[in-house]
């Protein structure tokens, strides 16, 4: 039977997991087939717990449907060794558009493939050891993870922590090898995929997807407070000893739709390293148990916390994972975002932190970062990290490199030292149109312009070098985390925008909505005499979120705290 959480009937995609249990679908038989350039609306579900998205060229629907796929890598915390990057660079080109983009959750995207280009792509990653399996679908996805190399081993063992957990939470479904890398479609009337039943996840998966991230106090890099499991690691004499357990957060909502909401997590409590997987997977099936398989847009795990409340989940979990936890550890964030430049690292390597702007690893006119990179990653083999920014670290780099490097990448337009203004570099934008299916406007092939005009705007009332974080999406499912950006716009239909106010840099504050369905040629004139007063008015180094929130919402700094879980006091 399919669990449900109420009486109504269970969505379709429960009963197409309940019916092909191993995933499979008839994906390789319809991938061996010339004949078609597209799946079905079954198969493009399957599809995307292989990482695979099924989209058309939203800018060339007026002349028919041309079908192209979206393929998502899913790389723990970010790392990749510099044999995957050369593999992933050489793919893009010969599978994909020739780009690479970073995601949100340090994961790469290969945009614009053919149907006939998913078996040569898959395969290739599979030969450089990484894989796309459950970077998207009702499981858990790439686990966020500090990118940095910090200033001890914390960083290190976190890693290495976010790896375990990520291999832990993977299905064990045989169609990815069979369909990927061997070619074949698996027989679906023989009882053993018939029957089978994935040792965590059941044989119908979980009711959505499930995120999980990462922190080292006091940088929240990873946005922790957004994730359906967060692990908080606590450290002494610089070694982790435990970790925080937050859960329940989540972003996506639907206009409109007062029951959808974007949710920061709650703090559960604490437990040492060696509970790490039995707490992960306890989190894990409390979601696979009680969340709602009726309603897909209220079948997120941050539904179920903010339903049945903490307490409630904190008996669930500490019952699945038989310990008692303990009451949460004393931490602060005070962060979030990433560092540029060269810095060194705790083991004395050096490691650049590199803009991208809106995470799209591509050639243009005078600025080839995309051969750049190559060109470095050929001969200086630095291990590369994608930020939960979009942006990217070499890292384990030689110090005495540091030269030969910066020139290398200046030779193609890349430079080192001022990589961007604040402003540009504290923001992101989601992918939106052409790909996306669910993008109501423009998200980033309107950023880089928007930002212009809104640097334009800051040097106008004497914020040149302000830091202000901005993040613009195409539809409010959130994908760039617009709702903890101290300025976020939304995409309500084409062209126009809602403004949210009111984060802070700590991404432990939600924001508020301001403005709707401002028109995109008005968005600057709308934050203008905002801007102007800000710069008149606020007191001292305040932040515009900060100030935001206290005098344009209405609200006191303390109140406006309240309305997430404010990481400055915690409380189990
Ligand atoms: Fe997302 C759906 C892109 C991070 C919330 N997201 C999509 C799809 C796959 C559209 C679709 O379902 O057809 C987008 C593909 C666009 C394209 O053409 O590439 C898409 N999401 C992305 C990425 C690439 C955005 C980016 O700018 O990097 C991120 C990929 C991360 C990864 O590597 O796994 C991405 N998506 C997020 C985040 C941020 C995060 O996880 O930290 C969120 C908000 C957090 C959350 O999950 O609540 C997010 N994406 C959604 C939602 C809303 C889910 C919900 O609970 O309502 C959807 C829609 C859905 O699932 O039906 C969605
Ligand atoms: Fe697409 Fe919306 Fe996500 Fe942007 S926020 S990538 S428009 S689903």
């Amino acid at each position: 039977m399919i669990a449900a959480s109420s009486e109504s009937k269970v969505t379709h995609n429960e009963e197409i997991k309940y019916a092909c249990p191993t995933l499979a679908g008839t994906i390789a038989r319809t991938l061996a087939d010339p004949a078609t350039d597209r799946f079905s609306e079954d198969d493009a579900q399957f599809l995307k717990f292989h990482g695979i998205y099924q989209q058309d060229d939203r800018d060339k629907r007026k002349t028919g449907k041309q079908y192209l796929f979206m393929v998502r890598g899913r790389l723990p915390g970010g790392v990749v060794t510099p044999e995957q990057y050369l593999a992933f660079d050489r793919l893009a080109q010969q599978h994909g558009n020739n780009t690479l983009r970073i995601t949100s959750r340090q994961g790469f995207q290969f945009h614009g493939v053919v149907k006939l280009g998913l078996g040569p792509l898959l395969r290739g990653i599979h030969e450089s050891l990484a894989t796309t399996l459950a970077a998207c679908g009702d499981v858990n996805r790439n686990v966020m993870a500090p990118p940095t190399p910090a200033r001890d081993a914390v960083g290190a063992q976190v890693l290495a922590d976010a790896k375990r957990v990520s291999d832990a939470l993977l299905p064990q479904t045989r169609a990815y090898h069979s369909i990927w890398v061997e070619g074949t479609q698996l027989d679906l009337g023989d009882p053993a995929n018939l029957d089978f039943t994935d040792p965590l996840y059941g044989k119908t998966y979980l009711p959505r997807k499930f995120k999980v991230a990462f922190a080292i106090p006091p940088l929240n890099d990873v946005d922790l407070l957004t994730n359906c499991l967060g692990f908080i690691a606590i450290a002494e004499d610089g070694q982790r000893v435990g970790y925080n357990l937050a859960a329940g957060g989540g972003l996506g909502m639907s206009h409109g739709n007062a029951a959808t909401f974007p949710r920061l997590a709650d703090l559960i409590g604490y437990f040492t390293p060696e509970h790490l997987i039995p707490v992960a997977q306890a989190v894990l099936t409390v979601h696979r148990d009680f969340g709602d398989r009726t309603n897909r847009r209220h079948a997120r795990l941050k539904y179920v916390l903010a339903e049945k409340g903490a307490d409630w989940f904190r008996a669930e979990v500490e019952q699945r994972a038989g310990i008692r936890l303990e009451a949460v550890r004393p931490f602060e964030f005070t962060r979030q975002g990433d560092s540029f430049g060269w810095q060194t690292g705790h083991d004395g390597q050096s490691f650049l932190g590199l803009y991208v702007e809106t995470g799209r690893i591509r050639d243009v006119p005078g600025h080839a970062l995309k051969t750049a990179l190559r060109q470095v990653v050929e001969q200086f083999h630095p291990e590369v990290r994608l930020t939960p920014s979009q942006n990217l670290l070499l890292t384990r780099v030689d110090p005495a490199q540091q030269t030969a490097i910066a020139t290398l990448l200046a030779e193609h337009g890349v430079g080192v030292d001022r990589q961007a203004s604040a402003v540009r570099r504290a923001s992101m934008a989601c992918p939106a149109l052409p790909t996306c299916g669910l993008a109501l406007a423009e998200s980033e092939r309107l950023m880089p312009d928007l930002l212009t005009r809104l640097e334009e705007l800051l040097s106008e009332v004497g914020l040149a070098d302000e830091e202000i974080v901005v993040r613009l999406t195409g539809c409010p499912n959130g994908c760039a985390r617009p709702y903890n950006a101290e300025l976020g716009l939304v995409g309500k239909a084409p062209g126009k925008y809602q403004i949210y106010l009111g984060g802070n840099v700590a991404s432990t504050r939600l924001n508020r909505l301001f403005r709707e369905s401002v028109k995109e040629a008005d968005l600057v004139a709308e934050l203008r005499p905002l801007l102007a007063q800000f710069a008149r008015e606020r007191v001292g180094q305040e932040r515009f979120g900060d100030w935001c929130a206290r005098v344009v919402l209405g609200e006191s700094a303390t109140q406006a705290r309240a309305a997430g879980p404010d990481a400055a006091s915690p409380s189990a």
